[in-house]
């Protein structure tokens, strides 16, 4: 009897331990929210000569709960956000939570890299231009320029998120390879005015503790690991991401060969009446984009040279070599109804621009296309 009853004390014991750990799991990850009362009381029980008496019960010792202020900014860029020279809204993409435990405001600034090594690897070498920062309105997922045009976090609840864009603008000049890199920074604000950035928190870290009152404390971690973007427990936190300029890099050779003169063709010399083919090369082969909407002109020396209406590509007069091997072909001097021709759009010059519609051909990121016509020496 006496065990029995031990043993039930035990479980009961058990029992007031698994509620306290359900109790911790069901906090939220930021802990208990600022400002909370919490109010306790000690109780002892206790026997005089083997009978138990009333027990005595302390008055309540009662305190709020202080604010933490902690704050992540993680990219969700997993690489480089490829971006093309003249591009206009390229964005590198963020989330800032709220790991603290009271509703805060977060202001948003960007810090440009000025060289060094950026979130992927590169090494930062340009800047970006026109640059804006804006949280995601949640109407439509992705940065749209017409909603997403809040320029802080208002009022974030503790354990909630908000993405967050760096918004930018590509100079034309940027070349292949370029690499600009961005840190974006949120600082912990007050909260309380809706729809109005609150100024910045500042901490209580020089003042004792008041049970009675709502102190802050800074828990942020450093977010760029190197103490020099933010710091530790400085009320900010940060992350990087990087934009990647890909881009074509064209360049165009010309080389001309004798096929025939009015006396060789096994040997043929340059005289007049002899038969010459140029060959264009238009080289991708080292860029990272497609060329496109391409259209070729060459001003020829007529003066000199005569186009050969040669019939020498597939009975044709123009050939268009994409890659070695996507062949197309035009005859040289009719109306343009075909995409090549010479003196038919501009006097005196030959234009390749692919198709009846002008709208010029593509060469591909690491390819090149050759285009090959023959005149003949006056
Ligand atoms: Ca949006
Ligand atoms: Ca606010
Ligand atoms: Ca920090």
């Amino acid at each position: 009897m006496k065990n029995s009853k031990y043993f039930s004390h035990i479980l009961a014991m058990l029992a007031g331990l698994a509620m306290t750990g359900g109790m911790v799991s069901n906090a939220s990850a930021a802990g208990t929210a600022a400002g909370t009362t919490i109010s306790n009381t000690a109780t002892v029980g206790y026997q005089v000569g083997s009978i138990a008496q009333t027990p005595v019960t302390s008055a309540a010792a009662t305190f709020v709960v202080d604010t933490m202020i902690d704050l992540t900014v993680a990219t969700t860029d997993t690489a480089t956000v490829k971006v093309t020279p003249g591009a206009t809204n390229q964005v590198l993409q963020f989330t800032v939570t709220n790991t603290g435990n009271a509703i805060q405001d977060f202001s948003l600034t960007r810090i440009a890299q000025n060289g060094g090594t950026g979130k992927f690897g590169g090494t930062d070498n340009f800047d970006a231009t026109n640059v804006g920062i804006f949280v995601e309105s949640g109407a439509t997922p992705g940065y749209q320029p017409a909603e997403d045009t809040a320029t802080f976090i208002d009022e974030l609840s503790a354990d909630t998120a908000r993405t967050v864009y760096i918004v930018v603008d590509i100079a034309l000049s940027q070349a292949n390879g370029d690499i600009s890199s961005h840190h974006l920074i949120a600082t912990a604000g007050l909260a309380g005015a809706i729809g109005v950035e609150d100024p910045a928190v500042t901490e209580d870290s020089g003042t004792a503790d008041n049970k009675d009152t709502v102190q802050t404390v800074f828990a942020d971690g450093d977010g760029d690991g190197a103490g020099s973007i933010d710091t530790a427990t400085n009320g900010k936190h940060s992350d990087q991401s990087d934009f990647e300029v890909q881009s074509a890099t064209l360049s165009i050779s010309k080389l001309s060969t004798v096929i025939s003169d009015p006396f060789s063709s096994t040997n043929p010399k340059r005289i007049p009446g002899a038969v010459v083919e140029y060959t264009i090369t238009i080289d991708n082969s080292t860029g990272a984009a497609d060329a496109t909407s391409i259209v070729l002109t060459d001003l020829l020396d007529t003066t000199n040279l005569t186009f050969s209406d040669s019939a020498a590509y597939s009975g044709n007069d123009i050939e268009l070599n994409i890659n070695s091997g996507t062949i197309t072909t035009y005859i040289g001097t009719d109306a343009d109804d075909d995409g090549g021709d010479f003196g038919v759009i501009t006097a005196n010059t030959l234009t390749v621009d692919f198709n009846a519609a002008g709208a010029g051909f593509t060469v591909p990121a690491g390819q090149s296309a050759t285009v090959k016509f023959r005149v003949t020496i006056n």
